[in-house]
C-alpha cells in the first residue's frame, strides 16, 4: 500500500523496487576526482546524474520498451580512498568483480576517468579477447602526469598494461609523443566530422573485436552540448551523432562494460546532467534491445 505521493525512487532512472537478482545490468556510483588537473568537480558527477536520470521517462519511443525491461540495479555510491587514486581504482576492481561473477554488466558511473582502469582490469581478468572503445576529446596516453601513473590523463596508458586493443574516438587534444605512438589506434575528430554517421560507425567496428567494452569520457562531447567537463575542448561530437554511432556498434558488438565520467555539474546548469543521463539510458538500450546482427 502506497501511503504518500512520493518522489522515485533515487536510484538510476528512479526505478520503484529494484531488483538485484533479476537485473542485467548493475550501476556502481563513484563520487571521486582526486587528480583533475584542471577544473575539479566531477565528484558531483554521479549524484547529478542519478538525479536527473529520476526525472527521465522510462519509455523509448523508438524501441517502444521501459528501461525497466532491461533490469537496472543502482548500488549505494562507493567511497573513494583517501590514500592513492591507486587505491581507489583496486576498490573498484574488487567491486566490479562482484557484478561481473554475478554474470551482471557493470555500468561505473564518474567520477573522474581514472576510475575506468578499475573496472576493465576487472572485465580484461575474465575476457582475453575484446576490445575497449573510448570515447575523449584527450588521448589519455601519458604514462605519467603530475606524478601520478592513475591520473585521469593516464587512463588509457594504463588500460593498454591490461587490453591491447583500444581504438579512440572524438580525440582533439594530445601530446606530442601520444601523437608519434598511438595516431593509428585514434579516430581523431578531424578526420571524422564531415562523415556521416554510418561511416564512423563502420570504422569502429572494423577495428574493434566482437567483444567491447566502451569508456565514455564526457568531454567528447561537444562543450557547447556539455560544458560541465573539467577540461572542455570545442568542436566535439553531437548527442544524435554518438547517440547513432553507439546504436550502430551495439546492434553488432556484445557489451561487456561500460563507464559514463568526468560530469562535474555547474551549479543551476541541469541540461547537461540530463544529457548525461540520456546518454547512458539510449546506451543500455541500444545495447540490449536490438537483436544483434
Ligand atoms: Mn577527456
Amino acid at each position: 500500500m502506497k501511503l504518500l505521493h512520493q518522489l522515485p525512487p533515487y536510484n538510476l532512472f528512479g526505478i520503484e523496487d529494484q531488483d538485484y537478482d533479476s537485473a542485467k545490468v548493475v550501476a556502481l556510483p563513484v563520487p571521486y576526482d582526486s587528480t583533475t588537473s584542471y577544473k575539479s568537480g566531477a565528484r558531483d558527477g554521479p549524484h547529478a546524474i542519478i538525479d536527473a536520470s529520476r526525472n527521465l521517462e522510462l519509455y523509448d519511443e523508438e524501441y517502444k520498451k521501459e528501461i525497466t525491461e532491461i533490469g537496472v540495479y543502482t548500488t549505494d555510491e562507493m567511497q573513494p580512498s583517501v590514500n592513492s587514486p591507486e587505491e581507489t581504482v583496486n576498490w573498484i576492481e574488487k567491486e566490479i568483480d562482484i557484478i561481473l561473477d554475478a554474470k551482471k554488466m557493470p555500468l561505473l558511473i564518474g567520477g573522474e576517468h581514472s576510475i575506468a582502469v578499475g573496472s576493465i582490469r576487472a572485465v580484461a581478468k575474465r575476457n582475453k579477447e575484446f576490445s575497449v572503445i573510448h570515447f575523449d576529446a584527450h588521448s589519455d596516453y601519458r604514462d605519467e602526469y603530475m606524478g601520478s601513473r592513475y591520473s585521469h590523463a593516464c587512463i588509457m596508458a594504463r588500460v593498454r598494461e591490461v587490453c591491447k586493443s583500444c581504438y579512440s574516438v572524438g580525440v582533439r587534444s594530445i601530446d606530442t609523443e601520444s601523437a608519434k605512438r598511438y595516431s593509428n589506434d585514434i579516430l581523431y575528430m578531424k578526420d571524422m566530422q564531415n562523415l556521416p554517421v554510418n561511416e564512423i560507425a563502420e570504422i569502429i567496428k572494423k577495428r574493434t573485436k566482437q567483444n567491447v567494452y566502451i569508456t565514455i569520457d564526457l568531454d567528447v562531447l561537444d562543450n557547447g552540448e556539455m560544458p560541465s567537463v573539467g577540461t572542455p575542448e570545442p568542436n566535439g561530437m553531437h548527442f544524435a551523432q554518438i547517440d547513432a554511432v553507439l546504436k550502430s556498434i551495439l546492434a553488432e558488438k556484445n557489451l561487456l562494460g561500460m563507464d559514463v565520467c568526468e560530469l562535474a555539474p555547474i551549479p543551476g546548469m541541469i541540461a547537461p546532467n540530463f544529457l548525461a543521463a540520456k546518454l547512458i539510458f539510449r546506451t543500455l538500450e541500444h545495447a540490449f534491445f536490438q537483436k544483434k546482427q
